[in-house]
């Protein structure tokens, strides 16, 4: 039986723990065989789709628009594609649901790790820099990010560790059928 292709679109503040979820979730759906997974993370996107783009609304939109499409086409030709940048804006990430839907599934996965959490683990140091103003317009301080309304899969990394997060987005891909 040919399933039908899928995007995981995970979506959420820096250091909400995306790419960690997004890389296991890869590691998974790879080992199940069967279908080509691919994996558009944010920060290889940025090196290499949008090295020229930079944070502010139009350059995120074309950002996230870009990775939207090519996960359309991975969509369409029945694959995988696992999607990890931040895409604060709802009407983009809208826009991206209706093209996919189109071609397949679309699964929003929301890391709801608040902002408390992601400042004080603060892995790369941003959020300091951001607080001191040597990074302007940085999500969640002193630029944007929309919550979806009505994700998919809601997590809280707060209370999961990175496994128990990938995990709930397998169950939720089993109980509709993608896997
Ligand atoms: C947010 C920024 C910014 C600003 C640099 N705002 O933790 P990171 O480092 O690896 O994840 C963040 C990444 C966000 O890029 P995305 O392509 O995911 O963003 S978007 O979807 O909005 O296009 C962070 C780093 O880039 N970074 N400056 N001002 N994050």
């Amino acid at each position: 039986r040919h399933k039908q292709g899928f995007t995981i679109f995970c979506t959420g503040l820096s250091g909400a723990g995306k790419s960690t979820i997004a890389r296991i979730l890869y590691a998974r759906l790879l080992e199940m065989g069967g279908r080509p997974v691919t994996l558009l993370d944010g920060d290889v996107v940025r090196r290499n789709l949008s090295s020229e783009l930079g944070f502010s609304k139009e350059h995120r939109d074309i950002n996230v628009r870009r990775i939207g499409f090519v996960a359309s086409e991975i969509t369409k030709n029945r694959g995988i594609a696992i999607c990890a940048p931040i895409a604060p804006y709802a009407a983009t990430r809208r826009q991206i649901r209706s093209l996919i839907e189109k071609y397949g599934g679309f699964v929003e996965v929301y890391v709801a790790t608040p902002l408390e959490v992601c400042e004080s683990r603060d892995r790369k140091g941003l959020y300091a820099k951001a607080r001191a103003g040597l990074i302007k317009g940085f999500t969640g301080i002193d630029d944007p990010y929309e919550p979806p309304s009505a994700p998919e899969v809601l997590i809280d990394t707060t209370e999961l560790t990175p496994d128990e997060a990938a995990q709930e987005v397998l169950l939720y891909l089993e109980r509709a059928g993608y896997i």
